[in-house]
């Protein structure tokens, strides 16, 4: 996800693509990979949902390496046409919508250092590729992200990428959804996180409410923590539907003047499917960034 600082300027796709260059990688990076990769499948049994280790499955991905685009991307082409490219790093938003759009998703060509291993600030090749491409599997999944991509040239046309960012940071980044009577995770960012995917099921602290479009779309977020609340979709068809089947531009327009709300705040119009406690915010309000 976009939160770091250093994007590339370059504002054509080409100008933003670069050759994975598998050969590149060291022992150490290959071995990095390989600690985040097990670690992390571990702590996501009973967590992710189904639907997240089926793609993983679909790719062919293991803790043996750093995995080769060209070889990962006859996988994912064969399931729902999308392929991984590789990027230097952050982008700009135009670049990045226009290749979602093109079912291009831009991952990350480097990985973090082993003391990293925990948080970094910028999305590297095992928040890109674990965290969001088993999921591009899925064709409703697939849809979706195209969607997003194609809502993304206009909320830039009409100053609407901010609302745009909610949606992504509580779906794509950061979102929930139901497998039957559980409530599992497949947001990229909590997939990705160790922490975070253990904090945002067991934790009594956050709050679990039903996805709701005009509420994502008008409540900020931390960059640098973890969430006080997330969103529970039913499925990705039905997110999909109530997302990205309708003009979005009128309600840039309309929401705008409208208050915002935090992610603190539980309103009158929340479906809850589960009141936090709010006790991790209350004693580690360590968020150095503005709401967004
Ligand atoms: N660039 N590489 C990369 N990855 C992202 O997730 C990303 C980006 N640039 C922009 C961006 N995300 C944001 O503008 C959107 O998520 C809103
Ligand atoms: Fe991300």
């Amino acid at each position: 996800m976009a939160e770091g600082h250093a994007v590339l300027q370059a504002q054509s796709v080409e100008d933003c693509i670069i050759d994975q260059n598998w050969g590149h990688y060291t022992a150490q990076d290959h071995a990095t990979w390989g600690a985040l990769f097990t670690r992390q499948t571990d702590v996501l049994q009973n967590r992710a949902c189904s639907e997240y280790f089926t793609g993983l499955k679909t790719l062919g991905l293991s803790a043996d390496s750093v995995p080769d685009f060209e070889i990962m991307n006859r996988n994912l082409r064969a399931a729902t046409g999308w392929e991984v490219v590789a990027v230097p790093g952050l982008i700009p938003s135009k670049p990045f919508f226009s290749m979602l759009e093109n079912r291009q998703f831009p991952a990350g060509n480097f990985i973090r250092k082993p003391e990293e291993l925990d948080y970094l600030e910028e999305p590297d090749i095992f928040h890109d590729v674990f965290g969001h491409v088993p999921l591009l599997t899925n064709p409703a999944y697939a849809d979706y992200m195209q969607a997003y991509g194609k809502a993304g040239q206009d909320a830039i046309a009409h100053k609407g990428v901010k609302f745009l960012a909610r949606l992504n940071w509580y779906t794509i980044e950061f979102g929930l959804i139901r497998n039957g009577d559980d409530i599992r995770i497949y947001g990229a960012g909590i997939v990705s996180s160790y922490g975070e995917a253990r904090y945002a099921l067991d934790d009594p602290s956050p709050n679990h409410l039903q996805f709701d479009l005009e509420r994502v779309l008008r409540t900020g977020y931390y960059i640098d923590d973890f969430q006080a609340s997330y969103f529970v979709i039913d499925s990705f068809e039905k997110l999909f539907e109530e997302c990205l089947e309708r003009p979005f531009v009128p309600l840039y327009e309309e929401y705008k003047t409208l208050p915002q709300f935090t992610p603190f705040e539980i309103l009158d119009s929340d479906r809850v499917l589960r009141k936090g406690t709010g006790e991790y915010w209350k004693t580690f309000p360590q968020t150095k960034t503005k709401l967004k």
